[in-house]
């Protein structure tokens, strides 16, 4: 009962303890938690208050059950390996339970509320014998934002508790906003693995058996399964996108899967940017940019979450919810992305399906160019550059990279170097361009700028990108990934594109964001990048507040604006002027064969999509001849 002892303790019907529920926990909470705990069966009962003491309890306790490994080199930081079949988002047993089917529209898995419940419930019957139930009440935002986003959610892992704990603002703080009687949503989460008495746990507890569900008009989430981030830490993505989603059509603002950034030109000028990529397409590293080019700097906001809504001088404003990153690791280095380094390096992080060093610290593709001569991989196995041991015999994992390719690090917003002041403001930035991006191997120039905001949406809502790790299936499939948000969109997809259209009607479109479309992923005929990215993807930041002044050429195409021939800063880039006109082209025998597939798409999704935007492909056709 270590776990408890910071709390007060009562005795309850069930015969459960509940540790440190405060007096004047709100009744509905209480009631909530001996409800499940009745249901699910704990040994106890613990209220995540955010203390340091805490911290203390849970880390070591996720040490002694051999979950997190301390690492040496890096203050108060874990590693943790996940069970081989618990590495990534699981978009097919993700479900939108709408009372009516339609409202889950064409893009989502749907069960009726009713059935999905009943089949849940017995899942969760005595699902958390043997073990200890948390009670997480967290706010997704600023603790004074003006409608603080709360939410409580219940779970069985204690990894899930120390990286809640990370991810957003949560304890005691946020206990004492919902006692006041302030709406909050219900998160219940099970990694599904009860303990017999006297059974042995394992590292990484879970179920084969998983459903990530959002009840979107109960705004409530029900998890069953998987310790792994985005179907377990559930303020993120089932509370901030899902469910948020749904809460922002109803209320009128945007709840979007998107990077803010602030961006200071040369001369003074400050603009706020927001971006869309799908999962793993390179939100975090535009989010910590290094610009390249001199006298421009970027600073942080937020990585993966955008809240936006329109301020009372008709602007959009965003702000982030979360308080963590949860970043990609491979890839991560000194050269791509060093702010992400700096902020990791500070240590407080959980890093996930890495690999380890032999002097106790991570490891992963990409972190340096060169590998340590000896490895433990994500799957605890002896790893070397080479694949060979000492004795020159092959390893089990020759051939394999030491870290999964959706590895993570965990890790403080704050941490982070580059943070900018406003991230702390209630009210948000005022955003003055947004991106939507993907990766696409051919098409999808570096970037084009949209001819106004329903061809900017229309630019979203046909957004294409070539799969990732971040979800379990196939990877480098091109799918249609309406605004980065297909498996986030918690109501039908239809319904979320006239939402956008009508956020830019309702509004002064002087005062719109101006919305651009950009790839960093296109290839040469070799199969290499066309554009070096990272970094230099400061020359693209600066052509677009080039264009939000008036200030940079540009050619219009079939497809919108790109840059002219000298439109883009390319000084001091090793980029061949052939290689630039590649980056930029648009060539219309590509976009025709694209053509079938965005009607296909729209036709996926049914009536619901808006007929501004059958208008835009038409129009599209047309220019394209
Ligand atoms: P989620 O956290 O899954 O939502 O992903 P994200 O959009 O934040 O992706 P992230 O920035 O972590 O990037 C994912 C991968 O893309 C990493 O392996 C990066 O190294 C790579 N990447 C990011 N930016 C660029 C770029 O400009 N060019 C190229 N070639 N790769 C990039
Ligand atoms: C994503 O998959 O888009 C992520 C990681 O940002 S997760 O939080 O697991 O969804
Ligand atoms: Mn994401």
């Amino acid at each position: 009962r270590a776990l408890g002892a910071a709390g007060a303790s009562s005795p309850v019907s069930t015969g459960v303890r509940v540790l440190g529920a405060p007096d004047g926990t709100a009744p509905e909470l209480l009631s909530w938690v001996l409800e499940t705990a009745e249901l699910t069966r704990p040994d106890a009962v613990v209220f995540i208050d955010g203390s340091d003491d805490e911290w203390t309890r849970l880390t070591d306790k996720l040490v002694e059950a051999g979950t997190f490994t301390r690492l040496a080199n890096k203050p108060n930081s874990f590693y943790a390996a996940s069970d081989p079949t618990d590495v990534a988002r699981v978009e097919d047993r993700t479900y939108i339970c709408s009372v009516e089917k339609k409202d889950a529209g064409a893009t989502n898995n749907w069960m009726d509320p009713v059935a999905m419940k009943a089949i849940m419930t017995s899942l969760y019957d005595g699902c958390m014998v043997g073990r200890t139930m948390y009670v997480i009440p967290f706010c997704m935002g600023p603790y004074d934002a003006e409608n603080p986003k709360l939410g409580v959610e219940i779970t069985d892992s204690e990894y899930v508790v120390a990286s809640m704990r990370v991810m957003t603002r949560s304890g005691r703080q946020a206990l004492d906003l919902i006692n006041t009687g302030l709406p909050w949503v219900k998160a219940l989460h099970s990694i599904g693995a009860p303990l017999a008495p006297g059974q042995s746990d394992v590292a990484w507890p879970c179920n084969d058996t998983k459903y990530i569900v959002q009840f979107p008009e109960e705004r409530a989430i029900w998890s069953f399964g998987s310790g792994y981030g985005g179907n377990a830490l559930l303020g993120k993505k089932c509370f901030s996108l899902r469910i948020a989603s749904v809460m922002a059509r109803d209320e009128g603002w945007l709840a979007e899967h998107m990077l803010i950034l602030k961006l200071t030109a040369p001369t003074g000028k400050v603009h706020y940017i927001a971006a869309a990529f799908p999962s793993a397409c390179g939100k975090t590293n535009l989010a910590m940019l290094e610009p390249t080019i001199p006298g421009w700097k970027v600073e942080t906001l937020g990585d993966d979450i955008a809240w936006m809504t329109f301020g009372e001088d008709g602007r959009l404003y965003a702000v982030n919810p979360e308080y963590g990153l949860f970043g990609v690791a491979p890839g991560t280095g000194w050269k791509t992305n060093p702010n992400a380094m700096r902020t990791i390096e500070q240590g407080n992080s959980v890093f996930t399906n890495v690999a380890l060093t032999d002097d106790g610290d991570v490891w992963w593709e990409g972190l340096s160019d060169e590998p340590p001569a000896h490895l433990t991989d994500w799957k605890g196995r002896d790893w070397t550059p080479s694949g060979l041991d000492a004795d020159g015999n092959e390893l089990e994992s020759a051939g394999e990279p030491s870290s999964h390719p959706n590895s993570r690090f965990c890790t403080p917003i704050t941490q982070c170097p580059i943070i900018a002041d406003e991230y702390f403001d209630t009210t948000g930035v005022p955003i003055s361009a947004i991106l939507f991006g993907g990766r696409r191997k051919t098409t999808i120039p570096l970037v084009t700028e949209s001819r106004d905001w329903q061809h900017g949406v229309f630019m979203g809502a046909t957004l294409s990108s070539e799969t990732t790790a971040a979800a379990t299936g196939a990877v480098g499939v091109v799918r249609r990934d309406p605004m980065a948000m297909l498996p986030f969109i918690g109501y039908n997809a239809g319904d979320y594109f006239s939402h956008w259209i009508d956020m830019g009607k309702g509004a002064d479109a002087s005062k719109l964001p101006s919305i651009f479309y950009v790839n960093w992923f296109r290839r040469d005929a070799d199969g290499g990048f066309l554009w070096p990215g990272f970094g230099e993807n400061s020359r693209v930041l600066k052509w677009v507040v080039a264009r939000l002044e008036g200030e940079a050429g540009a050619v219009e195409t079939p497809i919108g604006y790109v840059p002219d021939a000298d439109g883009l800063d390319v000084d001091g880039l090793d980029v061949t002027p052939e290689q630039m006109a590649a980056a930029v082209a648009v060539d219309a025998d590509e976009w025709r064969a694209e053509l079938p597939l965005i009607e296909e798409w729209f036709d996926t999704i049914g009536d619901s999509v808006p007929s501004s935007l059958r208008d835009e492909l038409d129009a599209l056709r047309l220019r394209l001849g």
